[in-house]
């Protein structure tokens, strides 16, 4: 497929934008809303921000854009998502309904293996449009920066290949994409009863050419009893550091593996999932300045029941993010505001907790907190408006997809509130 579409051609966003009601945060933590509010965008980047009655006069004579009295929220950020992969597994939701496990699913040749087998057989330009219209879904709600993990190629071709559609996805789209190696993911079926030879391939192989070709912002492991070992997770902890990277690790998922205490002695971006962490993990974590990445949509799909220590989270100040994980498997999600629901009604989350979840701290499990995530003079023009009367509907409705627009690196990527702009 050739898209017609290249972020390059959208119009550009410099100018004053004016009638805006900043929600709380926007400008980092503990700010205060800001009721009439202006944003001056130039060349792209943010240049002021503040009170429109305190515009400093030289900024008057720009273009003007009339943002009729919408919310502004700082660019979502998606901090974990499978985005990339081939085939669907609709028919294990139907095997879980009749009460199949997840983990059962798995030990019978489905779960991630047979994504790895459609990935395997799909061309990166295959993989490429498939992932075209998830990428939309969630930028159509004012994504501005995601993750993109590989893990279902499970080789160095296959895993550079959805590195290299990850990459290719944040060209075209305009958007930050920070990819996390995920070789550690699942054994390979041609691994099988080898997973030690597995863990060497992905540690002194796949790692280092992938690192040497730009595809890996950080490196992440799924730590779990159908997964990798403590041990083995820590080899590819090792191998990360001897190269530079940064890690995150898929942690606790279905069980306490003490996984949260062994990333956070690698000083992990964040650890996910989380359900089953122990109070160790959570002061490790709190300690090591690991952000705890919360997907309610995993959690709903796989009806699971055992919560995220939320309330000893909060209680250690430990900075929660909220994401999809989207994959075909366990949260085929492709609503970030759905998450924010979630989050709160599933997860006890208060609104400003969830959509601090979605934006700072998920800049921050990414290590992206100077550039994204809140509102910052001198970094890219991220940010979107939202036609809301107050900035707890975002936690509020359920499938509502509303009509926002979105900034996304300096132009109006999405106009849903088909705005009017003016040459001053
Ligand atoms: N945890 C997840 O939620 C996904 N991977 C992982 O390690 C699920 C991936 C899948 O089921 O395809
Ligand atoms: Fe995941």
């Amino acid at each position: 497929m050739t898209l017609s579409f290249s972020a390059s051609s959208l119009p550009g966003a410099d100018g004053v934008w004016r009638h805006l009601h900043l929600a709380p945060e926007a400008l980092g933590a503990g700010a205060d809303a800001v009721p009439h509010a202006a944003i001056v965008v130039d060349q792209g980047v943010v240049v002021w921000v503040g009170a429109h009655a305190e515009l400093p006069a030289v900024y008057r004579p720009r273009k003007q854009h009339d943002a009729k009295g919408a919310v502004v929220t700082p660019g979502l950020v998606d901090c974990h998502t499978h985005l990339v992969y081939g085939g669907l597994r609709a028919n294990e939701f139907a095997m879980r309904l009749a009460g199949a496990s997840y983990e059962e699913v798995a030990r019978a040749g489905g779960g991630i293996v047979s994504t790895v087998k459609a990935t395997r057989q799909a061309s990166e330009d295959e993989l490429f449009e498939a992932a075209v219209p998830r990428m939309m879904a969630l930028l159509s709600e004012g994504v501005c920066a995601i993750e993109i993990k590989s893990g279902y190629g499970l080789s160095l071709a296959h895993e550079r290949k959805q590195l290299r559609v990850a990459r290719r996805l944040g060209e075209i789209f305009g958007v930050t994409v920070r990819t996390s190696f995920l070789g550690a993911h699942a054994l390979p079926p041609d691994y099988a009863g080898r997973s030690g030879d597995y863990i060497d391939l992905v540690c002194h192989e796949m790692m280092p050419a992938l690192a040497a070709e730009g595809l890996v912002d950080a490196v992440d492991v799924f730590c779990e009893s159908i997964g990798f070992t403590l041990a083995e997770t820590q080899k590819v902890f090792e191998a990360a550091k001897a190269l530079g990277l940064p890690v995150k690790l898929h942690a606790e998922q279905l069980s306490d593996m003490g996984g949260a205490a062994l990333a956070a002695r690698y000083g992990a971006l964040s650890c996910d999932h989380i359900e089953h962490l122990s109070a160790q993990g959570i002061a490790a974590m709190r300690q090591s300045g690991t952000v705890a990445v919360l997907l309610p949509g995993a959690y709903f799909t796989l009806r699971d029941t055992h919560l995220p220590p939320i309330a000893a989270l909060r209680e250690a100040g430990v900075p929660m993010a909220v994401s999809t994980d989207h994959n075909p498997g366990s949260s085929p999600a492709l609503s970030l505001l759905l998450m924010i629901n979630m989050a709160c009604t599933l997860f006890r989350l208060t609104v400003p907790e969830a959509l601090a979840g979605v934006t700072r701290h998920a800049a921050q499990a990414l290590g992206l907190q100077a550039t994204h995530g809140q509102i910052h003079v001198g970094g890219p023009a991220n940010f979107v408006l939202w036609p809301v009367g107050d900035v707890s509907e975002l936690a509020y409705w359920l499938g509502q997809r509303p009509a926002c627009s979105v900034v996304r690196q300096g132009r109006l990527a999405v106009d849903g509130m088909a705005l009017s702009s003016q040459v001053a």
